[in-house]
């Protein structure tokens, strides 16, 4: 890497954290190379990467594990646990050999480790309390030192207190590139962590306790509107790491305009003989997949959990059902007790975001943002992969411009009658 590169990395680096604007854009600038054979830094959407001083010959980090103010979407914040102002902490990226000395400071209210999920190391450096080193107490500063000997894509999350710290947002993912690169010249290289809360309407914290019922589901700990699109070019190459540090749940992540391969996992590279097409990886609990794409249309496609309980929001839950009832009827009856009353659900979900519905306060409604065609209504875990002619050049806020006739409409009267189409026949 030479010095220019070098600043382009601190300014996309400085950019990021300045306002979501700059990071859309830092979305869609191409990446510096950052590894041998070209290869190109990764970009962490709604997030950053860690920054390293070189001693030596080593790579010195520093994290601080503390408690801070995190906006999931427009309308809902909390108080969450994370590394270095961010859930999640930012991107560890670096090459296979690295040396790394990664100073760990703990300001949360109890005790806390830190665990490189995946990575093979020393035993005493592996991050379990109790069994491979005691816990770093509050106020502590403690020193993990070790080589990064293989390439890869893994995470990094406690080892105490598991179930408080990981359900309150302390996770990150980290990111080995090979020595020598491998397979296929990438283009774009995302990465996401998924991930799953329980945030009760005016909350100010997350529910560590929640074993059911998550009523916030994330990328990179932003629900949909908030998640940044993924900017990539028509005909790219383009890989997505997906993490997931949730408590419970699995999420299948489906991807709509492509067909892809996984090519690695946190345990390492897929062997070519094993791969296979997909256009959804189950990402289980404690895990990362690695799935490689080639663009072939333009357009905005969506990429989400495939749970649709996983793609609403708060407030997305636990409604009695609705489809058939007479709202009108049991409207007029509850607003003689409450004035304000609304039935939810009056068929179904889906027009819930059209309306504006009045919600408590700290809290956003059960879907999504506003698409080209009207209200998505998806919201949770759920973002746009936005494939463009020239990606550098394009608006991460604008939309797809589709060729006349290229969107599916109310069918024209002639072409019913040439087709022997009719709407009204008996079934
Ligand atoms: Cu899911």
């Amino acid at each position: 890497m030479n010095r220019r590169e070098l600043m382009q990395l601190g300014l996309l680096a400085g950019s990021a954290l300045a306002s979501r604007d700059a990071l859309a854009k830092a979305v869609a600038t191409p990446r510096p190379v950052v590894a041998p054979g070209g290869q190109r830094a990764v970009v962490t959407p709604n997030g950053g990467a860690l920054e390293w001083k070189q001693v030596g010959g080593v790579k010195v980090g520093h994290l601080i594990a503390h408690e801070l103010d995190h906006e999931f979407a427009p309308g809902l914040r909390a108080k969450v646990w994370g590394y270095n102002g961010s859930s999640p902490g930012p991107t560890l990226e670096l090459t296979q050999g690295d040396a790394v000395r990664l100073y760990v400071t703990n300001r949360l209210p109890e005790p806390t480790t830190v665990h490189w999920h995946g990575v093979i190391l020393p035993n005493g450096m592996d991050g379990v309390a109790g069994l491979t080193q005691r816990a770093i107490a509050p106020g502590e500063t403690f020193l993990y030192e070790f080589t990064f000997r293989q390439a890869g894509t893994f995470m990094y999350h406690p080892h105490y207190d598991e179930m408080t710290q990981m359900a309150l947002g302390m996770m990150g993912m980290i990111v080995v590139h090979p020595r020598a690169p491998r397979g296929p010249r990438v283009d774009r290289d995302f990465v996401l962590m998924s991930h799953e809360w329980k945030i009760e309407p005016g909350a100010a914290r997350p529910d560590p306790s929640a074993m059911n019922d998550f009523n916030l589901l994330t990328f990179n700990s932003k629900a949909f509107p908030a998640t940044a699109p993924l900017v990539m070019g028509l005909g790219e190459r383009v890989r997505i790491r997906v993490g997931n540090l949730s408590p419970m749940d699995h999420h299948p992540i489906h991807l709509h305009g492509v067909s892809a391969e996984l090519t690695w996992t946190d345990g390492g590279e897929v062997p070519l003989s094993a791969r296979h097409p997909e256009t959804t990886f189950l990402v289980p609990v404690g895990s990362v997949r690695v799935f490689e794409f080639v663009t072939t249309e333009p357009g905005d496609w969506a990429m989400h959990c495939h749970m649709t309980h996983h793609v609403m929001n708060q407030m997305g839950h636990g409604f009695p059902v609705m489809v058939g009832a007479d709202p009108e009827r049991i409207d007029r009856r509850v607003k003689a007790l409450v004035p304000q009353y609304m039935t939810m659900g009056h068929d179904g979900m889906g027009s819930m975001s059209e309306m504006e519905m009045p919600s408590p306060t700290n809290s956003i409604p059960m879907r999504g943002g506003r698409g080209p065609f009207g209200g998505i209504d998806m919201g949770g875990m759920f973002t746009v992969l936005k494939v463009r002619q020239r990606p550098d050049q394009a608006d991460p806020a604008g939309w797809h411009a589709h060729p006349a006739g290229t969107v599916a409409e109310r069918a024209p009267e002639a072409s019913l009658a040439a087709d022997g189409v009719d709407p009204l026949r008996e079934v």
